[in-house]
């Protein structure tokens, strides 16, 4: 331990902490923009510039180390003109049309801008507008880019993808593609977590409202949205309310006003989802010389864009199985239409997803199986759905909770923790062993594939199928190592899960966006609690999907299932 003063504060703190660190964990704060807390201290920005006592230098707190005996101010007139300074020098290249940002009033160098009191600019410089490519779900304007770094740092370090990197030298210094390209013509998984750790709006999500008001304006069109599971534990923050306050109810009350016909529940389709991908499971588990192992879930597009580029080899190792949105649309465009007497060309599927990624999955050439039209016609993250309630001036916390429509709308509790890591494994091993035994586990027999470490492993004896050896990653870096070890054979699985997002959806690119805060964990937190709630735990056990069952599908994995709800990754 090192004695240190901070503004006339005596403090004992660790030897090698970062001024930043000793500061923040003492509650006085310090401000930072590029700073991401061991992912990017390399002082780029100059925001946290403070003095030390008997130097003649202004240094960054984000990565000086405290000395023994150091005095350090934090608010010093030379420290408030050299943070205003270098601000000025930032905002001279940022295109501050703030009024029409899609970050405006969640952005990191406004509200810096604000809180720094500066509200003239004196090296106004009018940046190049921006050339912005919209063929992809995640979108660059240049011109907004404050060379943070902080993108190209979370692409390499935590998606193992390096997507991202410097370009042009001095003055003309900038983040674009690495090698000079176009996105879409990169392995770029969508996953966007380069969207959610930028601090303006130089990386955003493509905005599709505008085509699901056109399609709600339409009266021969039948609009039906689905809403997957880890939006209901994160589409209230924006509106600041507690997660009982920002209920499910709420949000389905909220959809109804912006016009829907039918609310939906991606849970639904996750039930569903297991018991096509636990048939197959017990299908390969059963005839394991028939298969390349082991298998892989194949619910993330982040994860499947990047195991096919990445990894092709093992592109057949994926379940063949379509995501819960997906099928979702298919039944929607097929099943339902015909329970309704609709025409499906004219049911619009709108998904409300935590993702970037999934735009790019509904664009897929393969994902039109119920009428050849796409089974879902538009896909919104949270904070687009969040931004149609606050265009159609809709207060959540004034309505009233309402119910999801059915018969789609209904899931359990093995549906709603799809949205945290591990729960696709732990519902998909609860119908597995129900689907062998013919009777059901305790529905938490297989806790110990929740939370925890991001790469983890298990192994589960199914009386009657013999031991199953499970593994749960998210995060594509962890992914990265997790595939190296199978491909080296230093690992020997039979059933893996993988999320592209570290936590999986619930900290999705499409979340909800909060300066320096990772809510993954604490979203996860409250779906798996909402598991513990359900009356029903067993996705077998949901009784629409048993009527879809009995009445059109006939069977998991059969000639219809087959048709609607399974894919050819390779196509
Ligand atoms: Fe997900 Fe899934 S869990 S992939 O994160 O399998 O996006 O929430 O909807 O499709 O159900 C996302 C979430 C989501 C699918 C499901
Ligand atoms: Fe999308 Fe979830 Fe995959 Fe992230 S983990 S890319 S949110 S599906």
């Amino acid at each position: 331990m090192v004695t240190i003063k901070i503004d006339d504060r005596k403090l004992r703190v660790p030897e090698g902490n970062t001024i930043l660190q000793a500061a923040e964990d003492a509650g006085i704060p310090i401000p930072h923009l590029c700073y991401l807390k061991e992912l990017n201290e390399i002082a780029a920005c100059r925001m946290c510039m403070v003095e030390v006592e008997d130097t003649e230098r202004l240094v960054p707190a984000c990565n000086t180390q405290v000395v023994d005996g150091m005095v350090i101010r934090t608010n010093s007139p030379r420290v408030r003109q050299a943070r205003k300074t270098n601000l000025r020098l930032i905002l001279s290249q940022h295109d501050s049309n703030c009024t029409v940002c899609v970050r405006s009033g969640n952005c990191e160098l406004q509200k810096l801008s604000h809180d720094l009191n500066i509200h003239y600019q004196p090296y106004q410089v009018q940046p190049e507008r921006s050339r912005v490519d919209l063929d992809v779900p995640v979108v660059r304007e240049a011109s907004k880019c404050i060379k943070c770094m902080r993108c190209v740092q979370v692409c390499d370090k935590i998606q193992g993808m390096k997507i991202w990197d410097v370009a042009g030298t001095g003055g003309r210094t900038t983040v674009d593609v690495s090698y000079n390209r176009s996105l879409k013509y990169t392995d770029c998984t969508f996953c966007g977590q380069c969207v959610t750790h930028c601090p303006t709006g130089a990386l955003t999500v493509r905005d599709d409202t505008n085509k699901v008001l056109r399609a709600l304006a339409d009266p021969d069109v039948t609009t039906v949205v689905q809403v997957a599971p880890a939006v209901r534990v994160a589409w209230a923050e924006s509106f600041g309310l507690d997660p009982k306050t920002g209920s499910v109810g709420r949000m389905v009350a909220a959809l109804k006003r912006v016009g829907f016909d039918y609310v939906f529940d991606t849970n639904f389709a996750a039930d569903l989802t297991i018991m096509e991908e636990g048939s197959e499971f017990l299908e390969r588990f059963t005839h394991r010389g028939k298969y390349r192992w082991p298998m892989f879930t194949s619910c993330c597009p982040g994860w499947v864009r990047f195991l096919k580029s990445q990894y092709p080899e093992y592109t057949d190792c994926l379940s063949t199985a379509k995501s819960p949105q997906q099928m979702f649309g298919a039944v929607a465009k097929s099943y339902f239409a015909a329970q309704k007497g609709l025409d499906p060309h004219k049911v619009f599927v709108v998904s409300i997803m935590p993702c970037s990624a999934k735009k790019a999955e509904s664009e897929l050439p393969t994902m039109n199986d119920a009428c050849g039209d796409p089974d879902v016609d538009v896909v919104l993250t949270t904070r687009e759905m969040d931004r149609l309630f606050r265009s159609d001036c809709i207060v959540p916390a004034d309505l009233g909770e309402e119910k999801f429509d059915s018969p789609l709308g209904s899931g359990t509790g093995a549906a709603v923790i799809f949205g945290a890591t591990g729960g696709v494994m732990d519902a998909a091993l609860r119908s597995a062993y129900f689907l062998v035994t013919g009777t059901n586990p305790d529905a938490d027999a297989f806790s110990a594939v929740r939370g925890g470490k991001p790469w983890r492993e298990a192994t589960f004896t199914i009386p009657g199928a013999g031991e199953v050896r499970v593994a749960v990653v998210s995060g594509l870096a962890n992914v990265r190592a997790l595939m190296d070890a199978v491909d080296a054979g230093s690992v020997d699985y039979d059933f893996v899960e993988v999320m592209a997002c570290p936590g999986g959806c619930a900290g999705g690119g499409g979340q909800p966006i909060h300066c320096n805060e990772e809510l993954a964990a604490s979203r996860g937190a409250l779906l798996w609690k909402m598991d513990a709630k359900s009356k029903i735990r067993y996705s077998h056990e949901n009784p629409d999907i048993q009527a879809l069952y009995r009445t059109y599908l006939k069977a998991p994995l059969g000639e219809k299932s087959h048709h609607l709800l399974h894919t050819d990754h390779a196509a």
